[in-house]
């Protein structure tokens, strides 16, 4: 019977062996349950959320671009005297053996100078980089603003 964590941490690594060199543990972060919400037509930024799950030891994400955005940040959203804002993470911490979520209403992937819309039903690539994985990258579908 296969060991599906295993299997899991084993799909985790492949994009790494692509000519990224690193020392120390074994990466095994992985990112699911990524999705993007659509954009209204001529929205500048967007935003996608994802679940980074680590496998293994503790991680940390420093990170991120995407050929769809001149720039991507990582940005929490705080609410400073009854106004909400959004805060930029420069880095954001993965447990060991556990998860970090960036959903709405809190952390989030901002994507800044969109080159285009972003369209219910496409797909972007986003490319994470972790301090000790090194880059991954996930193909995040797009989905209707009101899909949580
Ligand atoms: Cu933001």
């Amino acid at each position: 019977m296969i060991d599906r964590r295993r299997l899991i941490a084993a799909l985790a690594v492949t994009p790494l062996l692509a000519g990224h060199a690193f020392a120390g543990p074994e990466p095994a972060v992985e990112i699911v349950d990524a999705y993007a919400r659509a954009t209204p037509p001529g929205a500048m930024s967007g935003a996608a959320y994802a679940t980074l799950r680590s496998t293994g030891p503790a991680d940390r994400l420093i990170g991120a671009s995407s050929p769809a955005a001149a720039q991507v940040m990582i940005h929490e959203n705080v609410e400073t005297d009854g106004v909400m804002q959004m805060r930029h993470v420069p880095a954001l911490d993965i447990p060991a053996g556990g998860e970090t979520v960036l959903a709405p209403g809190g952390l989030h992937v901002m994507l800044m100078g969109l080159t285009g819309p972003l369209t219910e039903g496409e797909s972007l690539e986003i490319t994470f980089s972790f301090e000790t994985s090194g880059e991954i990258t996930a193909t995040v579908p797009i989905r209707a603003f009101a899909a949580e």
